[in-house]
């Protein structure tokens, strides 16, 4: 038999509502002097461990507050509560993506001002959240060494619409026999020009200058 392959073009105007929000938050967010980070990627990639992380490291000097983004619990925003620092949680249901609205509409009652750096966890997803601007200062792709070596191939969209790619685990790069550099590779193919950061959330690696290149 023949091979065939569809390609599915979804429309532009079907985002276009969500953008214009986006922009409002992100116009908001800039009013109140807060950083945002819209942190996305597969389920269990590690998000939620990124955040705890870097809120340990900059928690001293800097006012956190994390907004996560969950079908049904509150299990992330209670560990990065844990190390003391403000969480609001959206439970999206059947939804498995973010979307603007829903985050104005979270942070509805929420001082923003009091706050220097916003961390929002995105819905465990690699393909839906990248369409779907929040307003965030820098959208940040977390990969890792766990879901085998074909995720950024297989997921050109969300990595063009980053702003930086975070390939986390590298402790258990070795272990996996996992070519970390194929998959930087991998993402120079679809963005020559793209930071992309090899850390473990876990043992701190890389962290700090995840920090440093996020600017907090
Ligand atoms: N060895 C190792 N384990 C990690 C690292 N980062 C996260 N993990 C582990 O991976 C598992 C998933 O991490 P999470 O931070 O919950 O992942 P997540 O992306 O937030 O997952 P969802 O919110 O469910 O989409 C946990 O058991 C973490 O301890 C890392 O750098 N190295
Ligand atoms: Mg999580």
């Amino acid at each position: 038999m023949e091979e065939k392959t569809v390609n599915i073009d979804i429309r532009k105007d079907l985002f276009g509502a969500n953008e214009d929000a986006a922009a409002l938050n992100a116009a908001k967010f800039k009013e109140h002097g807060i950083k945002v980070f819209d942190i996305m990627g597969s389920v269990g990639t590690g998000k939620t461990q990124l955040i705890e992380a870097l809120c340990d490291l900059i928690a001293d000097d800097h006012k956190i507050l994390m907004l996560a983004g969950d079908l049904a619990t509150r299990i992330d925003a209670d560990r990065v509560s844990s190390h003391g620092v403000d969480t609001v949680q959206i439970n999206t249901g059947t939804a498995c993506h973010l979307d603007a609205r829903m985050v104005k509409v979270a942070l509805n009652e929420i001082p923003l001002s009091d706050y220097d750096v916003m961390f929002i966890e995105n819905v465990g997803n690699l393909i839906c959240p990248a369409g779907y601007s929040l307003g965030a200062m820098k959208k940040v792709v977390v990969v890792s060494v766990t879901e085998g070596p074909y995720m950024v191939r297989k997921h050109p969209l969300t990595i063009k619409r980053a702003d930086m790619i975070v390939i986390n685990k590298i402790d258990l790069a070795q272990a996996l026999e996992f070519d970390v550099d194929a998959l930087v590779r991998d993402v120079r193919e679809v963005d020559a020009d793209i930071p992309v950061l090899k850390i473990s959330a876990k043992t701190g690696e890389g962290v700090r200058e995840l920090a440093k290149q996020l600017g907090i």
